[in-house]
């Protein structure tokens, strides 16, 4: 009798067990980035820049080059890996507040350059790995180790949406944000990883894809609950969807 297979690992990620809490969405976007890289054959051809932060073995994770960046400044590194080897695909993939506080000149010039990264964000709306303070995509109210009362944003300001701001910059060719808390969404999100990959191999441009993802222990919840937390507050907070494409970005240049 013959068996139909319908999964298998992929090769682009090297099997060593994550380290990751249950329910954290690390896991799955490293699945979406290493299917991406396996299905478009650039395993051997990329070079990732690891963040700080609760992914910062994502080296040991991924079957491809690594490289590790200091904190906030992996869009730095990027670029000076791409414009060093042009041919190779590179990528960052950051935490929000990597990526949103101490990164954010990096990521807002490495844009504005139209630099030929790939640029992978998780937004968990808190600083993961440190104790869970608070990030600047944390919500309105939103109760963090930094913020015990709920953040206040006559105190603190509001949250940066990062796609919005990214995606009005004419450097950057895909701007998109999606989620991991369903499995039609976590569809979704691969797509859009895939996409922000062929976007730089045809050389358009800066590619960016914000993904919201669970941290059910820095929320103080069970991985269910949190996957609820983010549908009903971050989902309706963010801008969700492809917010700009290479065709819109040469239509606005
Ligand atoms: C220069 C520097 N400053 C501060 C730190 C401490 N640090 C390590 S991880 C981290 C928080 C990372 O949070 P985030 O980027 O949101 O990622 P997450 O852990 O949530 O995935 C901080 C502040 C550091 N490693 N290097
Ligand atoms: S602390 Fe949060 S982001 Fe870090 S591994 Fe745990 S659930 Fe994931």
């Amino acid at each position: 009798m013959s068996e139909k297979q319908v999964f298998s690992r992929t090769k682009g990620l090297t099997g060593v067990p994550f380290h990751y809490c249950p329910g954290c969405g690390h896991g799955v976007i490293h699945r979406l980035v290493a299917e991406s890289l396996e299905e478009l054959g650039v395993l051997g051809d990329t070079i990732g820049v690891a963040p700080v932060g609760c992914a910062v073995l994502i080296s040991s994770y991924m079957n491809c080059d690594m490289q590790s960046a200091a904190h906030g400044r992996a869009c730095a590194v990027a670029t000076g890996v791409k414009r060093a080897l042009p041919d190779r695909v590179v990528f960052t993939y950051q935490g929000d507040g990597d990526l949103a506080a101490i990164g954010i000149a990096e990521v807002m010039h490495a844009a504005a350059r139209g630099e030929k990264i790939t640029v992978i964000f998780v937004n968990n709306a808190i600083y993961g790995m440190t104790g869970g303070q608070m990030a600047p995509t944390t919500l309105p109210g939103q109760k963090t180790t930094t913020s015990p009362y709920g953040r206040d944003v006559s105190s603190a300001g509001f949250p940066i949406d990062m796609p919005q701001v990214l995606a009005t910059l004419k450097g950057a060719a895909y701007v998109a944000s999606v989620s991991v808390d369903t499995p039609k969404n976590i569809i979704q999100a691969k797509k859009a990883i895939k996409k922000a990959f062929e976007v730089q191999m045809k050389r358009q441009g800066f590619a960016f894809v914000s993904v919201l993802s669970p941290c059910p222990t820095n929320w103080g919840m069970g991985p269910l609950d949190a996957v609820k937390w983010l549908q009903d507050n971050m989902l309706p907070l963010y801008t969700m969807g492809e917010l700009k494409t290479p065709e819109e970005a040469v239509a606005s240049a």
